[in-house]
């Protein structure tokens, strides 16, 4: 039996933590959500509180592949055609001046395959870990996650990136209805208002754990390497 110090249990909730049965998920580390002329700073959020988790992440990273746990990344986009593109999130995109498509300083927003999109260079997938593209908020809409940790045995998810209230809560959502055991951590996630990101997190704690636990990579890599 294994666990990690957590709000408001100890997780996993049965103690089974094994390589084989836990997944670390990165959502969205991309140019577009934390980069200099991405998405989110030519919406004109402060990039420092998207740029928050990115050392945290990189040394959590490098516990779970030295500890030969699995690790996914998620890269939120549209086909260059944009033929997956909902005209209601590409017109709410254009009104504050960063339409999804349209050319930017890493490219075209939000587009697969452009600069901008890809996930950045610190937190780079290396070989074996999956990358899930997605085209919405959700990591489990209209992708092969569900597929893929089912034939992979995963049952529990630590869910970390960007951002805590959109991305990161949708998809933890997600997981959480499929029956995964979810745990989110603070110090590696972000949200574009600080504000949203600590009612995200106390969000997850209501009802015992309504959507799993909330619990930070010192308390992950105490455990991991203990
Ligand atoms: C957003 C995301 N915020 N990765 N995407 O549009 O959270």
């Amino acid at each position: 039996m294994s666990y990690i110090e957590a709000d408001p249990y100890k997780w996993p909730y049965n103690g089974d933590l094994r390589p084989d049965n836990t997944t670390l998920i990165i959502i969205d580390m991309q140019t577009d959500f934390c980069g200099k002329g991405g998405y989110v700073d030519k919406m004109g959020y402060d990039l420092s509180l998207t740029r928050a988790p990115i050392e945290p992440l990189k040394l959590l990273l490098k516990t779970f592949r030295e500890k030969g746990f699995h690790v996914i990344h998620t890269r939120e986009g549209h086909r260059p055609d944009l033929s997956d593109l909902p005209a209601n999130k590409r017109w709410r995109s254009q009104q504050l001046g960063a339409g999804i498509g349209d050319p930017g300083p890493c490219g075209r927003i939000l587009t697969r395959g452009e600069a901008g999109w890809d996930i950045i260079e610190e937190l780079y997938p290396i070989e074996g870990e999956a990358i899930i593209d997605k085209p919405g908020k959700g990591s489990f809409y209209a992708t092969d996650l569900d597929m893929l940790l089912r034939r992979k045995g995963i049952q529990n998810i630590i869910l970390t990136g960007i951002t805590t209230d959109v991305c990161v809560h949708t998809t933890m959502r997600e997981a959480n209805d499929r029956g995964y055991e979810c745990l989110l951590l603070s110090d590696c996630t972000g949200a574009t208002d600080y504000g949203n990101h600590l009612a995200a997190l106390k969000m997850i704690k209501m009802q015992g754990g309504v959507f799993g636990a909330v619990s930070t990579s010192a308390e992950v890599i105490k455990t991991l390497t203990a």
